[in-house]
């Protein structure tokens, strides 16, 4: 440790420079009050309840630096009482309510260690509260002004909500744009909760009052939240069977000490009443209530019989990124090793498959190239077609962080993003054209002499291909295409271009395209050029992953083309290491994506098919030709928690326990393998999808092995030479480990390529493809183009988000235009509206704003009654099957 050694009370203790006396008295085992400080955020020294004498005077440890051979006094009986004194004069202006019930706050708690009982609390409150929120209440009376929940929402949400208004005394916190909580711009984040030392900020219920400091004697499981690929750690507080809090860990790899509305407080949805407790068999054409034991008979004889009618490739499954690792391994060996195919298939295909598929091209492996941690040594970054302040919340605040500390921003997006208001230049291309617009700023990087020569020389490919392609991107060529202004094409590229560790940081609006791998690779030509990927000098290129597991499900090998590992199902060497851990046969020949899955079906090819945790009816594209293919085969077998549009639609639903109530790991988006454990048991007769998958399995006559999850671990690790160093013991003691993790005593590789690429050349691979249109294009019938894509509050379906509170957060399904369309159309603001595509239709509530461009409209997908994929079609990324999701022509009326 580079560290500073200081004296306190007589001791020495070392802490790294740059240090508070704060965090060198709290080093030396003291524990000091500091109402308005919180290691999370700066110091503001504003309480005095942490006073200390350092080198004769009297100061705010938490605001004093720690300098080396400086002597602290804590002990002395003139700063014990300045610092009771502090604490007393807080206290008494707050009502005998605030310490009545001893309560488990920071401030009850500083006030027993110091023996100031309820009735130093003389305050005559009246100040009132807000409970307009559901999740956040206000109490003013208890507001001590201590402002740390303000810099909570600044400094590491980066929202800017809160603020502190009157004068003195009556200072307190509101939210920034006056009027009631429910009205101001907070996200539900839960960081001003987390951090009020009063209780003036709370979580309603059961919860009040506890934050991840201060929970004590409560039972708490340390897990990993089951929505985005974020990967937050999460402690959860449960009582009786079921869930009280969920807080964010201060040690959390990624989130340190944060999370968002999500992770913390959409947990509703497990005591729904709609959630499902009992399998479900169609009889009579309607799903009825049956036991466990004929519901998994009746699936066993089922997939039997289809086998015997088509043979093994007349099965699929479609499995769960919303699942464990474990489970999704699973789930691909029930169908190489009982039915003998490889139709199986996850929700990758729907999102980053086009990921996988171009950096294994460009760069050899499929994920991130590089840790998440790196973004903080990026002095500029370049976000393109992700929008992480809405659908990774936690990734968006530390990237918004970045940028508020100094880092430049350039921002790709069609629409006005939350990142987009803090960018340095924000490009707007036409839905469709990032390849033509990356080639632009390619072209510039090159005519500008901004390229790493050396770099390319020594670790890449394909220079001269891409060089000579670049001839036709000159800025003013690529402005017509993209419609992005040709200077705001150069500005962009001279700050990737200039900037020493550039990071780029990508979402769907780079891969639902038609184009999306051609898309990926082309991005990253950038940091290739820029030999800002495979050194130190830069944050590479790194998809921001969906689902909690969807980087899990493909690793896993629930995909119809490679087995665990990313080995090819078509490579002998590969088949033959599984046949040794399996003891059969594995089939060579490549299976069914998902797509394919539901044409097979409607040509009658399918006879069953096992949907696992994905609502495909409603989330998978041109909706209504999913729900013909799913009518059409003969066995629709579902696992899931709620009566979702496929369950509804299936012949037989098992239901499952969800991410608070199961054991496993998944794996987050920089390519962390984390635990996730049971904080409750899971309600009614419900079964994790790893004890139907077994018991299916043993129906069937065949012992799946793999007893339990860590068991699940193991055996993936023997087939899969990058999954060799995991287990269950080494990530309950180091917590997070990133793969490739070849060997138990290696660390796993956060930072990839340092040396080499791992393509069969060792080098980066340049990639020269031509932009090509979009596959869906308006015209005078269709005239608008529809983007899709997520809004805050709720997830993916809208399953979970859709029962609990986040409802009243989101309760109504927009369809975003710009005030020149709306006038063009004749629909108003707030007006019903039909929005027609070649392929459907659905019913939204027309809003108009800004954030969309002219000739652009923009929905979510979260609420599958209105409809939205009935729209979408079934154009397709030419490499990998992935929807084009982003580029559907649409005309919009009132209705
Ligand atoms: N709150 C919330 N969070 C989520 C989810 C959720 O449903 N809700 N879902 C999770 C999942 S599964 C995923 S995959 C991730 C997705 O996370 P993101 O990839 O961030 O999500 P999207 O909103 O689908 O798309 C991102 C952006 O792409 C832009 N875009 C569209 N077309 C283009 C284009 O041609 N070029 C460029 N440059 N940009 C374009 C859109 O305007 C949009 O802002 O989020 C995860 N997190
Ligand atoms: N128009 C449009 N459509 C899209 C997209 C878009 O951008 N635009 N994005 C696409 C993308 S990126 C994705 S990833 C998909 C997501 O689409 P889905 O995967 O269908 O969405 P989810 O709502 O995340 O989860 C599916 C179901 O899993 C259930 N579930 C949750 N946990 C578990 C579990 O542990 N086990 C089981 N068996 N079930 C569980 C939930 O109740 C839910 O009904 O949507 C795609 N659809
Ligand atoms: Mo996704």
């Amino acid at each position: 440790m580079n560290g500073v050694t200081i004296e306190v009370d007589g001791t020495g203790v070392e802490v790294p420079e740059e240090s508070s006396l704060l965090t060198a008295v709290r080093a030396a085992g003291i524990e000091l009050p500091a109402l308005c400080s919180d290691d999370r955020l700066s110091p503001a020294g504003s309480c005095r309840t942490c006073l200390v004498r350092a080198e004769g005077r009297v100061a705010a440890a938490c605001v004093t630096p720690a300098s080396p051979g400086m002597r602290v006094d804590t002990a002395s009986d003139e700063v014990v009482r300045l610092r009771r004194d502090a604490v007393e004069v807080i206290v008494s202006a707050l009502p005998p309510r605030s310490l009545a019930d001893g309560g488990p706050g920071e401030l009850a708690h500083v006030c027993r260690s110091m023996g100031i009982g309820p009735e130093a609390a003389q305050g005559v409150g009246g100040r009132g509260g807000d409970e307009s929120h559901p999740y956040v209440h206000l109490d003013r009376d208890l507001c001590i002004a201590c402002g740390r929940c303000v810099r909570m929402c600044s400094e590491v949400q980066g929202t800017f909500a809160l603020t502190l208004v009157g004068r003195g005394g009556d200072t307190v916190v509101a939210p920034g744009t006056g009027g009631p909580w429910a009205e101001s711009d907070c996200v539900a984040c839960g960081g001003c909760v987390d951090t009020c030392p009063t209780g003036a900020i709370t979580q309603p219920g059961p919860a009040r009052g506890l934050t991840s400091a201060f929970h004590p004697s409560q039972a708490r499981t340390r897990t990993t939240c089951g929505y985005c690929g974020v990967g937050c750690a999460l402690d959860v507080i449960a009582h009786d069977g079921e869930v009280t809090a969920v807080l964010p860990a201060r040690d959390g790899p990624v989130n340190r000490g944060h999370a968002c509305v999500k992770g913390r407080f959409s947990h509703g949805y497990r005591t729904s009443p709609e959630r499902l407790t009992r399998p479900l068999l169609r009889r009579d054409g309607v799903l009825e209530p049956v036991g466990w034991d004929e519901a998994v008979a009746h699936v066993a004889r089922g997939l039997r019989a289809a086998v015997d009618a088509g043979g093994p490739d007349s099965v699929a499954a479609i499995s769960s990124a919303r699942a464990t690792n474990e489970e999704n391994y699973l789930v691909q060996k029930f169908m190489r090793v009982v039915i003998g195919t490889n139709n199986v298939d996850n929700c990758s295909r729907l999102c980053h498959s086009p990921s996988a598929a171009g950096l294994t091209a460009s760069f050899g492996l499929s994920g991130g190239t590089d840790t998440f941690d790196d973004v903080e040594r990026a002095d500029c970054l370049l976000v393109v077609g992700a929008n992480p302040v809405e659908a990774h919340p936690v990734v968006g605040a530390r990237l918004l962080r970045q940028v508020l500390h100094g880092a430049g921003l350039v921002v790709a997006d069609p629409r006005a993003v939350g990142l987009a208001l803090h960018a340095d230049v924000h490009l707007r291309p036409r839905p469709g054209t990032n390849v033509a617009l990356f080639h632009g700023l390619a072209h510039v990087l090159l005519a500008e002499g901004l390229a790493d020569e050396a770099f390319l020389r020594e670790r890449a490919t394909g220079l001269p291909e891409l060089t000579e392609l670049l001839a036709d991107y000159p800025p003013d060529r690529v402005a017509d295409t993209t419609g992005v202004p040709a200077a705001d094409l150069v500005a962009a590229a001279r700050l990737y271009g200039r900037a020493e560790r550039p990071a780029i940081v990508y979402g769907l609006g780079v891969t639902e395209h038609l184009h999306g791998t051609d898309g990926v690779r082309s991005l990253a030509n950038l940091a290739i050029l820029r030999g800002a990927v495979g050194t130190d000098r830069g944050y590479g290129v790194n998809p921001l992953r969906g689902q909690n597991n969807v980087q899990g499900a493909s690793d896993m090998g629930a995909l119809p083309d490679l087995l665990p590992g990313y080995g090819k199902v078509t490579d002998p060497a590969v088949r033959a290491r599984a046949e040794g851990v399996w003891g059969v046969p594995v089939p060579g020949r490549p299976g069914l994506r998902i797509p394919d899955m539901f044409a097979a079906a409607r040509a009658g090819d399918l006879r069953a098919l096992w949907v696992i945790g994905e609502d495909v009816r409603a989330t998978d594209p041109d909706a209504n030709q999913v729900a013909r293919a799913l009518e059409t085969c003969p066995l629709v077998v579902c696992n899931e928690l709620f009566l979702s549009e496929t369950a509804r639609h299936a012949d037989v639903v098992l239901p499952v326990a969800s991410w608070l109530e199961k054991d496993g790991t998944f794996v987050n988006f920089d390519r962390r393998f984390q635990r996730v454990r049971p904080a409750v048991p899971p309600p009614g007769q419900t079964r994790t999808d790893f004890d139907t998958l077994r018991a299916v399995a043993g129906a069937m006559g065949v012992d799946l092995a793999c007893a339990t999850p860590a068991d699940a671990l193991a055996e993936c690790g023997r087939l899969a030479p990058v999954f060799a160093g995991l287990s269950y013991d080494r990530l309950d003691r180091e917590g997070s480990v990133p793969w490739p993790c070849t060997a138990p005593d290696r660390p796993g590789e956060a930072r990839l390529y340092r040396e080499r690429f791992s393509t069969p050349d060792g080098r980066a691979h340049l990639a020269a493809a031509p932009y090509l249109p979009p596959g869906e294009r308006p015209d005078d019938e269709y005239p608008l183009v529809l983007v899709t894509g997520r809004r805050w509050a709720h997830y993916n379906s809208g399953s979970m988000t859709r029962r609990g509170g986040n409802l009243a957060l989101d309760p109504v399904d927009f369809l975003d235009l710009h005030p020149d369309d709306a006038g063009r159309y004749d629909v108003r603001d707030g007006e019903q509206v039909t929005v027609e595509s070649r392929h459907g239709q659905a019913r939204l509530i027309a809003r108009t704003g800004d954030q969309t461009a002219p000739g652009q409209v923009f929905c979510s997908f979260h609420f599958p009654a209105s409809g939205v994929n009935r729209l979408t079609s079934d154009v397709a990324d030419t490499v990998t099957s992935c929807p084009e999701y982003k580029v559907t022509a649409v005309r919009v009326a009132a209705s």
